[in-house]
């Protein structure tokens, strides 16, 4: 299953200027301290499956440095550095291109002047790859990306973001192949449509940026409701904590590439 499994994955540690990182509503400041052992555990559970993860240093000129997903697309053929919407972190995608040059024999940019895309707003499913349009992705990235994911025989499929909701999978996971944790409001435009959905529980839509990186479904701490409906779906579920990056509209998808890179 080459949408859930992976040999690789890059992590970014947070720097200290993170208590400047962005957020729609102020509702704290991050600690640092906490940040890094949640951090930590995160690196550790990946590391438990078995990958590769590279942990790359703190970037100090880039308070959201830390949400790695934002900067690039890692693809079964190709890598694409994105070009993210918010001016502070557009130069947080040329500091991971190199990285990824190691890796990837084929490495393509969102390179237009008026095209912006994170991603945060892109799931990839075993057989598409959804992009969703939000206040950080728009029509010209979008487009942009297919015409790329379009010569390597990945077929990309445009959605909505919900309205005040930072980026697509904000709201939702990929669990299995064909299988999407996703909050109500989301799933309610119609988006899975053919898949099977699995909601959030009541008041823990915060629940839904989860990952799958192997035998793992990696969820943010504190949400017991919905965690018992994934394992009470046959996974296997490890929960993190996720206080600090909360605080900054992050989660488990934000802080990690995963990928397998080609041969
Ligand atoms: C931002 O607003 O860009 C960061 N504070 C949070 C980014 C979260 N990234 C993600 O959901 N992929």
């Amino acid at each position: 299953m080459r949408s859930t499994h992976f040999t690789h994955a890059v992590t970014r540690k947070p720097a200290v200027s993170i208590i400047r990182g962005l957020r729609a509503v102020d509702i704290g400041t991050p600690d640092l301290a906490l940040m890094q052992s949640h951090h930590a555990a995160y690196v550790a559970a990946l590391r438990g499956t078995g990958a590769t993860v590279v942990e790359l240093p703190a970037l100090e000129d880039f308070p959201d440095s830390v949400f790695v997903e934002d900067t690039a697309l890692c693809l079964p053929r190709g890598a694409v550095v994105m070009r993210p919407g918010a001016p502070s972190r557009l130069g947080e995608a040329a500091a991971m291109a190199p990285h990824l040059r190691a890796l990837y024999g084929d490495l393509r940019q969102i390179s237009g002047g008026d095209s912006f895309i994170e991603g945060g707003d892109i799931l990839v499913t075993e057989t598409e790859i959804l992009v969703g349009r939000s206040a950080r992705t728009n029509a010209a990235g979008i487009a942009e990306l297919a015409g790329i994911v379009a010569d390597w025989g990945q077929p990309l499929r445009e959605v909505f973001t919900p309205p005040g909701v930072l980026h697509f999978k904000t709201d939702c996971s990929l669990l299995d192949g064909d299988t999407i944790l996703s909050t109500e409001r989301l799933a309610a435009s119609g988006c899975f449509a053919g898949y099977r959905v699995i909601h959030t529980a009541p008041g823990e839509e915060a629940a839904a940026n989860a990952i799958r990186f192997n035998d793992l479904v990696i969820m943010p701490a504190g949400f017991a409701a919905t965690a018992d409906r994934v394992r009470r779906a046959g996974y296997a579920v490890k929960e993190i904590g996720n206080s600090e990056c909360a605080k900054l509209d992050g989660g488990m998808s934000c802080l990690s590439l995963r990928f397998s890179p080609p041969g």
